[in-house]
């Protein structure tokens, strides 16, 4: 296969556009015939390999166990963690999804990111309460067995934190991993209360226009929610992948918004006060507003924009050899499904359609892949999303020109990769 397939790229490099993408139509009538993974897998004969009896082979394995872990192999597959105040508050700061090193679309829950003001509580549910209260006919007092009894109802949507792919917002690219710049995004089935059922219990006073959510952790954080925004799908969340949250994501009960910046989905929530106004808390006035190029600042960016990364091949990965690969990545926007992503080989020259794997949900994190030929030149690569909206991701010149210098909150420009002439992928700002 491997002879015939390289005589065709010979004689017919058909289908081949810039940078050694290959075009959609070309991929359903060429797929089988590319030979992907072949130069990595060895050739054994058959008997070869069944001559070999591994220690595994040999003896019974190890029990059925209470709760399955990941095998002892994939032990460096865990989050990057960076902490504010090392030393001083060891507990607030962020822990990243190593997103280059996930497949799928859902993330495990032990690899979700986490990001905590003031370190995870360890909440007693027995002893935890929600409070609604304000402009309601009605203040309610839930115990968490009262949230449990109520029907669940699941949607599968992102977390991404405003201050996702803060690394970038420094002058020279960073060499990190794909993990540790975008990794303050996760995607999970989350189960739960809708809040439009709970608040209709207690019953809105027509006055009502924002939530005022409070966390039961030592940094009680505060942060309103447009009623109208808050109506449209958000949950009193109790599950996540199937499981009950674990602390780190809010246990017993969070809020969960789609498409909503992380901030506002408050965890071990404790209270939600339905208000006229907002409190204007430090969470929504010094810190999650944006300061723009012309010295003003804007509050209240809730929904996080149009965005794409190429995963693989990313930061700090190193190819093989020249020859076939497929560029994968993940592509979301808060306000809808995922429309297209394009794929640019040539420092953004040409754009070519990647395939987006199903399903394309709303307000969720999305799949693209696309065949890729390095033939062992530096190249730069690169994603541009666009949501359902109409919304066009924007490059990095474009998102900095737009904010004051310093802003790192809501960076949805383009990532560029760069693979230099040995196969080293690097972070790439130019
Ligand atoms: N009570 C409370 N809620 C919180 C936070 C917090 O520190 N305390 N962090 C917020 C921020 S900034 C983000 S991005 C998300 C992160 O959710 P995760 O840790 O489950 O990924 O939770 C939000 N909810
Ligand atoms: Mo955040």
């Amino acid at each position: 296969m491997a002879t015939t397939t390289s005589k065709r790229r010979r004689d017919q490099p058909v289908g081949l556009v810039a940078g050694g993408l290959i075009d959609r139509r070309t991929v359903l009538r060429r797929a089988l015939a590319l030979p992907f993974l072949a130069p990595l897998t060895h050739a054994a004969s058959a008997e070869s390999v069944n001559a070999e009896r591994p220690a595994w082979m040999r003896a019974p394995g190890v029990p059925m166990s209470a709760y399955g872990r990941p095998s002892a192999y994939e032990a460096d597959v865990v989050r990057a963690v960076a902490q504010e105040y090392r030393g001083i508050a060891p507990e607030a700061g962020v822990s990243l999804t190593p997103l280059h090193r996930l497949r799928g679309s859902i993330t495990p829950a032990g690899l979700h990111f986490e990001r905590h003001h003031s370190g995870v509580p360890q909440i007693d549910p027995g002893r935890h309460h929600l409070m609604i209260h304000g402009e309601v006919e009605r203040p309610l007092v839930f115990g968490v067995d009262a949230l449990l009894r109520y029907p669940v109802e699941t949607r599968i949507g992102f977390v991404e934190c405003a201050g996702n792919s803060f690394p970038n917002a420094a002058d020279r690219a960073p060499a990190k991993t794909c993990g540790a710049i975008h990794g303050l995004l996760s995607n999970s089935e989350w189960g739960g209360v809708s809040l439009r059922r709970l608040l209709d219990e207690a019953g809105l006073r027509k006055t009502a226009r924002w939530l005022i959510a409070e966390g039961a952790d030592a940094a009680a954080m505060v942060r309103s929610i447009p009623l109208s925004m808050a109506l449209d799908d958000g949950m009193v969340a109790l599950y996540q992948n199937g499981e009950r949250l674990r602390p780190e994501q809010g246990y017993p009960a969070r809020l969960w918004f789609p498409g909503l910046e992380g901030n506002l989905h408050i965890k071990w929530v404790r209270r939600i006060k339905v208000s006229e106004r907002p409190a204007h808390s430090r969470d929504e006035t010094s810190k999650y507003s944006d300061r723009l190029a012309d010295g003003s600042a804007l509050q209240f960016t809730l929904e996080m924009g149009v965005k794409s990364i190429i995963t693989m091949p990313s930061g700090q990965m190193q190819l093989p050899r020249p020859g076939w690969y497929e560029i994968e990545g993940l592509a979301w926007s808060g306000s809808g499904r995922v429309r297209a992503v394009d794929v640019s080989a040539d420092g953004g020259h040409s754009w070519v359609a990647a395939h987006l794997d199903d399903p394309a949900l709303d307000r969720a994190l999305t799949r693209f892949r696309i065949p890729w030929e390095w033939r062992g030149e530096p190249q730069v690569i690169e994603s541009r999303a666009v949501d359902e909206s109409g919304a066009v991701q924007p490059t990095r010149e474009h998102w900095k020109r737009r904010y004051a210098a310093g802003q790192i909150y809501h960076n949805n420009a383009i990532q560029r990769w760069r693979v230099d002439a040995q196969g080293r992928v690097e972070n790439h700002f130019g």
